[in-house]
């Protein structure tokens, strides 16, 4: 057999998503995901442009003969467009696979490793009582783990927390707005440092020791910042402290993690092995955050996280809104597979996007589970997909109080 065609599919169902359908000489199709939030006619370009007409003919089989050949075929190397491309291909491919094995693809992955994969929810209030009706509501909902972000005084909308915060209504976190420019927010490292452990601290006393609870530092802080935020977060036993340095000097996490015994995950905005050389040689991380869908497909995640294990560090794919239910249902097969799986994070698509794309994945009792379809276990619907036309949508930019621009 081979590829008879290679179809770039933008729609944007509440939010933009990017999809790469193969078709095979045989009528098998295999889906990926490539959507970069608020950069996505970038990804879609060089899918359509550069990568589609290398692909009519190849044959579908040869996954890592077609991973080497746009990785290294390219000659220019990583970045997000370039990896979100490869990636889109190589989890079709791995789609393929599966559907013409029969099996869903976490067998070919090494089979199962554990009933369901542990999933973390987004909890946020820009105050303690909207925090608090925010985790209650996740509880009910059967969280079993729960990450959690609030408002800082004196500053107005920050990452991570929910605009909407009407009782009764998920509380589900999209930060990209459907704009023309970026929207603007304000930020203060010192005011955040203050206010932080008093929230860990008042969510603990209310909700007790057992629930595991997380935190995204989203790249804010310095290291000696990141090292005291760290310290001052230990009687609060987290499971993990996210992303607290912008982490492109990974020499800088030995200071962190010399400070604090606070697990650290870190990498969602990275795209190769390579951005993790010194983090995971020198275990100066607990959990690998990278999304499939940005880090070069199933192929590049599978050496990532076995690489990872030789030094006890765990996978935390990274799986907010903006990864399609394709890029999440292929985190959910590697997740049972894996044997250090750590925990996924899980925010429910829209219903639009579940209209799109119709998942097979289940979410009960706090674990997520890919389901025994064949393949990846998603199907892509044109028809509802046709209905939603993509609209540009950014993601906020950060200033500091004298109108510095700031990690975000
Ligand atoms: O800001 O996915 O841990 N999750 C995150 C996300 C990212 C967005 C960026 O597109 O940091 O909310
Ligand atoms: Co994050």
């Amino acid at each position: 057999m081979a590829i008879a065609s290679a179809e770039v599919l933008v729609t944007s169902p509440g939010r933009n998503f990017v999809t790469l359908r193969l078709t095979t000489e045989d009528g098998v199709t295999g889906l990926g995901d490539a959507t970069l939030n608020g950069r996505e006619l970038a990804a879609a370009s060089y899918l359509r442009d550069h990568v589609a007409p290398l692909l009519t003919g190849r044959d579908e089989a040869r996954i890592e003969d077609t991973w080497q050949y746009l990785y290294r075929g390219a000659y220019w190397r990583r970045g997000p467009v370039t990896m979100a491309a490869i990636a889109a291909v190589d989890m079709a491919l791995w789609d393929i696979k599966a559907k013409t094995a029969g099996m869903p693809l976490y067998q070919l992955l090494g089979g199962r490793s554990r009933r369901g994969c542990l999933a973390y929810g987004h909890a946020s209030g820009s105050s303690i009582d909207t925090l608090f009706a925010s985790i209650r509501e996740h509880l009910e909902a059967g969280y079993q783990a729960i990450r959690v972000q609030t408002g800082v005084p004196g500053l107005g909308q920050v990452y991570g927390v929910a605009t909407d915060q009407k009782p009764g209504e998920r509380y589900d976190y999209e930060p990209a707005r459907r704009q023309a420019l970026p929207a603007q927010e304000s930020w203060d490292t010192r005011a955040y440092l203050r206010h932080v452990p008093t929230v860990f601290e008042a969510v603990r006393a209310e909700f007790g020791p057992e629930i595991p609870l997380l935190h995204d530092g989203h790249h804010r802080m310095t290291p000696n910042e990141a090292a005291t935020l760290g310290k001052s977060l230990e009687p609060y036993d987290l499971f993990w402290l996210e992303d607290c340095t912008p982490a492109e000097n990974q020499e800088a996490l030995r200071r962190v993690r010399a400070q604090t015994t606070t697990p650290l995950a870190i990498g969602e905005v990275f795209n190769s092995v390579f951005d993790y050389q010194t983090l995971i040689t020198e275990q100066l991380i607990d959990y690998v955050r990278s999304a499939v869908t940005h880090a070069g497909g199933i192929t590049a995640l599978r050496k990532l996280l076995d690489f990872a294990a030789i030094y006890q560090i765990k996978s935390g794919f990274h799986g907010p809104t903006d990864i399609s239910p394709v890029g999440q249902a292929a985190h959910l097969h590697l997740g049972v597979a894996l044997h250090n799986f750590g925990i996924q994070e899980y925010m429910k698509h829209s219903a639009d996007t579940l209209e799109v794309f119709r998942t097979s994945y289940t979410f009960t009792d706090g674990l997520l589970d890919p389901g025994e379809t064949p393949g990846l276990g998603v199907e892509y619907d044109d028809d509802a997909a046709g209905s939603f036309a993509y609209e540009p949508a950014y993601l906020p930019v950060n200033r500091r109080l004298d109108g510095t621009v700031h990690d975000w």
